[in-house]
């Protein structure tokens, strides 16, 4: 079968690979495919993360090499906070700055600030051969909470409130952080375009 895009699709439609490291962002995204008939299957590993300023490239570059190795359907997702008065920091950068600042050094970053505007904004790219790629963007627009609260999800959860909520995505149950969330907004996108093929 051959998709809008030019992308050949596997005649299962219902199976999709998601190569990630992150347990969470899988189940996020489980949840929202089975909306579409979309069964994900994790590939549970490290994908090659280039440095770049870009999240499309760099979910680009990612599945490029996964696909090398396996050419069935496989999607990445790549997703990072970015914070307007830090212009935009840490943006593709999270993943780095969650592990060596955290939570804290976000917030310590932010003192005293009053401007607290932040978005979340996510990539996915999708492709069945290294020289067909689609990619899918989503964003959630929200502030950046005086302290971290609650303990669901991952990352930078605790200190995101989207747009619509007085609760940080980390004092939310899965189903409400999909409602709002980043990563929602660009599988959504995917899973309509993939339904159509
Ligand atoms: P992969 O194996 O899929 O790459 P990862 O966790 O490294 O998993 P990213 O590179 O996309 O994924 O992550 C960027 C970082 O941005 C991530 O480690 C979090 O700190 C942050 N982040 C992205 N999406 C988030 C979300 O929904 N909630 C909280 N933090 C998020």
């Amino acid at each position: 079968m051959k998709g809008g895009g030019g992308t050949p699709v596997s005649n299962d439609l219902r199976l999709v690979y998601f190569a990630t490291s992150n347990k969470h962002k899988f189940d996020e995204a489980k949840d929202i495919l089975a909306d579409y008939g979309i069964d994900l299957k994790m590939v549970r590993e490290k994908t090659e993360e280039i440095q770049d300023d870009d999240l499309r490239t760099i979910a680009v570059h990612a599945l490029s090499k996964a696909l090398e190795k396996d050419e069935r359907p496989t999607m990445i997702e790549d997703a990072g906070l970015f914070v307007k008065m830090l212009n935009g920091f840490p943006g593709p950068y999270s993943s780095y700055v969650h592990r060596v600042l955290g939570v804290d050094g976000i917030l310590r970053l932010m003192n005293h600030e009053e401007n607290r505007d932040a978005e979340f904004r996510s990539v996915v790219a999708f492709g069945n051969s290294p020289s067909i790629i689609e990619t899918f963007q989503g964003v959630v627009k929200g502030t950046i909470s005086l302290q971290p609260k609650g303990r669901s999800g991952f990352g930078f959860d605790p200190i995101f409130i989207p747009k619509g909520s007085k609760k940080t995505f980390a004092e939310m149950s899965l189903e409400e952080k999909n409602h709002f969330s980043h990563r929602a907004d660009a599988l959504r996108k995917f899973a309509k375009w993939y339904t159509s093929l």
